[in-house]
């Protein structure tokens, strides 16, 4: 028999086609045509943009697998879902070398300056000018706020560039050579890049705010790969018009993808829409990931990635 799922955000056209040929019934939360619909679906899956609360829980009783493709879940009420004995899945591991190759990306783009280089050259402005020197990225300070695996694979890579690494977390780590500072202030305090990689969430929410912009300073650059809602982005765009700290490269925003046009006026950042997992090879694992997930949970075999409240 084949069964009902529900896509709760867009999904590629590779994985709506894929959960097709595996036989499921994919509805779609925008368009229920049929009441009766909403409790033949068994499992949720979205990406990690998906939100899904409370109310949305209520709506769906027979609900009891949220599978998201994404390592972030921070849209999904974890804890309505296990109240209501849901488990939720994520996609961990198979996008980590793509979020930290784009952040050290994002850490050359803006120290180099290299898309309003680019700018430069395409305008015809090196013709009658020389684009200003830049800082240099080799050997440069950076803090990473989470080591977690993201947080680590951006450290493997940064000690490539001879970069000098510390970090913060809730608590240090005793498997890693990096100095660890208490708070975000006082790690943005010592560095020239701060970058973000800690998952969204409450917990998480406007960490990076007045103090910790203060502490980075005239010469520091802020990086985010992580989630828009990290970073307090009012108080971002105040330091970056007032040169409160050199500048930022930002790959999440609070509700994108409506981006604020204060910081898209800005010349000292560099803006990317969301892509830090998005090549043709990771989005293909984290689809694979996810669908076997949801194979696994109507085999009745045990989930391959579930979050970790979700272990306990
Ligand atoms: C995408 C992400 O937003 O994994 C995450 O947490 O932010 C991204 O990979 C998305 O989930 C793609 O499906």
């Amino acid at each position: 028999m084949a069964q009902e799922i529900m896509q709760v955000s867009p999904l590629p056209p590779f994985m709506m086609n894929a959960l097709q040929e595996a036989d499921y019934i994919v509805h779609d939360h925008t368009h229920i045509k049929d009441p009766g619909a909403l409790s033949k679906v068994t499992a949720l899956v979205g990406t990690g943009a998906a939100k899904v609360d409370k109310k949305l829980l209520m709506m769906l009783p027979n609900v009891k697998l949220i599978a998201i493709c994404g390592v972030g879940y921070d849209g999904v009420d974890v804890a309505a879902a296990k109240e209501k004995g849901i488990v939720v899945t994520h996609t961990p591991g198979v996008l980590t070398d793509d979020v930290a190759d784009l952040a050290m990306g994002l850490v050359l783009s803006i120290g180099r300056r290299i898309p309003q280089a680019d700018k430069f050259v395409r305008n015809g402005d090196w013709v009658s000018d020389t684009f200003p020197m830049t800082q240099k990225v080799s050997g440069a300070r950076i803090g990473i706020v989470g080591m977690g695996r993201i947080g680590r694979a951006i450290a493997k890579r940064a000690a490539a560039f001879d970069m000098r690494i510390a970090y913060t977390g809730r608590e240090p780590k005793t498997d890693v050579p990096y100095t660890f500072y208490k708070t975000a202030t006082a790690l943005a305090a010592e560095v020239d890049y701060l970058v973000v990689a800690v998952p969204g969430g409450d917990s998480t929410k406007n960490l990076i705010g007045g103090s910790v912009l203060q502490a980075l300073g005239s010469k520091g650059y802020l990086i985010n790969i992580a989630r828009g809602s990290v970073v307090d982005q009012p108080i971002l765009v105040q330091a970056l018009k007032e040169k409160q700290i050199a500048g930022a490269a930002l790959d999440v925003f609070w509700d994108e993808p409506m981006i604020d046009p204060e910081l898209r006026r800005l010349h000292n950042v560099v803006l990317t829409p969301h892509i830090a997992s998005a090549t043709e090879e990771t989005r293909r694992a984290m689809a694979a990931l996810t669908m076997e997930n949801l194979a696994a949970f109507y085999q009745r075999k045990p989930l391959l990635t579930p979050v970790p409240e979700c272990c306990a």
